[in-house]
C-alpha cells in the first residue's frame, strides 16, 4: 500500500483574512494522522514548510498581486517537497493555508513523472489572473496559474507550463465566479460543474463524469479540496463562504466515489480558518472527508 506524507503549509499570504495560516494545526488537532492510521495507512508527518508572515514583508511593487514574491517562494519550496514525495512512491497530503498553496502542489506533481488530472472542489473558480482579479488575492488564481495563465513568476514555478492538460481538469461545486473569470474558464475549455448542475443531475452522476474526465489518459487524479465548496452550515470556518454549497452527504459521496476509483495520487486540503470557525468544526469536517477519500466505509 502507498504511504501518506502530510505536509503543512501555514500560509495566509494569498488572501486578506488572518487565521488560515493555522489551518494545518487545526486539521492535525482534529485527529488526522490517527484517523488515517486507523484506515491502515502508514502516515508520516513531514511538519510545516517555512512561510513568512505578512508583517515581515512589504507589498511587491509593480503588480496588483498581493505578496507575489512570498507566494512564489512558498510555492517553490512546496513544489520541491511534493515532487520528492511522489518520486518516492508516496501520496502527498498537503494542508493549507489558503488555496494559493495549490500552485506549489501542482508544480511538484508536474515535476514528477506522474501524468495526472485535477478535480478542483470549490465554491469559486480560482481562475483569475492579474488582469481580471477584483481583489489582488492570489488564492483566487491558482487554477489559472496551473493552466499557464497569469503572472510568469507563478506560471514558471517548477519549470514546465501548463502543469496539467485542460481536458483533464474539472471544477465541482461552483457558485461564485467573476465575470472575466468566466471568460477564461470558457477559453481554457475546462469542465465546470456548478451547484445548479449538481442540484439537477445529482452528485453521483457529476462525480462519475468528473472522475472519467480527470482520469482519461492519466495515471491518476490530484484532488484540490477547498472547504468552502461545502455549504457554510457544514464548514463555517472559511474566509470566503458562499451559501448554497455542497451538503454533508454530497461531500462524503464525492469522496467515497473518489476512493472507489483508486485514482487519487495527491491531495490539497485548503482554506480552513480556525479563527472564523466554531469549535474546530470545519477542521473536523475536513478530517471526516479525508477519511472517506481514503476508504472509510460504514461496513
Ligand atoms: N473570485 C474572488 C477573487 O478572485 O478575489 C474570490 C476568490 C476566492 C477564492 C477562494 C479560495 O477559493
Ligand atoms: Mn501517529
Ligand atoms: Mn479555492
Ligand atoms: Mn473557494
Amino acid at each position: 500500500m502507498k504511504e501518506l506524507r502530510i505536509i503543512g503549509v501555514p500560509s495566509d499570504l494569498g488572501q486578506g483574512r488572518r487565521g488560515v495560516d493555522m489551518g494545518p494545526s487545526a486539521i492535525r488537532y482534529a485527529g488526522l494522522d490517527t484517523a488515517l492510521e486507523r484506515l491502515g495507512y502508514q502516515v508520516k508527518d513531514l511538519g510545516n514548510i517555512n512561510v513568512p508572515t505578512p508583517e515581515m514583508h512589504e507589498q511587491t511593487q509593480n503588480t496588483k498581486l498581493r505578496y507575489l514574491n512570498e507566494v512564489k517562494a512558498v510555492s517553490e519550496s512546496l513544489c520541491g517537497i511534493v515532487s520528492t514525495v511522489v518520486s518516492e512512491g508516496h501520496i502527498p497530503l498537503v494542508l493549507g493555508g489558503d488555496h494559493s498553496i495549490a500552485i506549489g502542489s501542482l508544480a511538484g506533481m508536474a515535476q514528477s513523472s506522474t501524468n495526472y488530472g485535477v478535480i478542483w472542489f470549490d465554491a469559486h473558480g480560482d481562475m483569475n489572473t492579474e488582469e481580471t482579479t477584483p481583489s489582488g488575492n492570489i488564492h483566487g488564481m491558482p487554477l489559472a496559474v496551473s493552466l499557464g495563465y497569469g503572472h510568469e513568476d507563478l506560471t514558471r514555478i517548477g519549470g514546465c507550463t501548463p502543469k496539467v492538460k485542460p481536458e483533464n481538469v474539472v471544477l465541482v461545486g461552483i457558485r461564485s465566479i467573476d465575470e472575466d473569470e468566466a471568460k477564461l474558464i470558457a477559453k481554457a475549455g475546462i469542465r465546470c460543474y456548478t451547484m445548479s448542475e449538481i442540484d439537477r443531475r445529482g452528485m453521483a452522476v457529476v462525480m462519475e463524469e468528473a472522475i472519467e474526465i480527470a482520469s482519461n489518459g492519466t495515471d491518476g487524479i490530484h484532488l484540490s479540496l477547498d472547504l468552502d465548496s461545502l455549504d457554510p452550515t457544514f464548514a463555517p470556518g472559511v474566509g470566503t463562504p458562499v451559501n448554497g454549497g455542497v451538503t454533508y452527504r454530497e461531500g462524503h459521496l464525492a469522496m467515497e466515489m473518489l476512493s472507489a476509483s483508486n485514482a487519487i495520487v495527491s491531495v490539497d486540503v485548503v482554506e480552513v480558518n480556525p479563527i472564523l470557525d466554531e469549535q474546530n468544526r470545519t477542521a473536523v469536517m475536513a478530517v471526516e472527508l479525508i477519511e472517506s477519500l481514503f476508504g472509510k466505509t460504514v461496513l
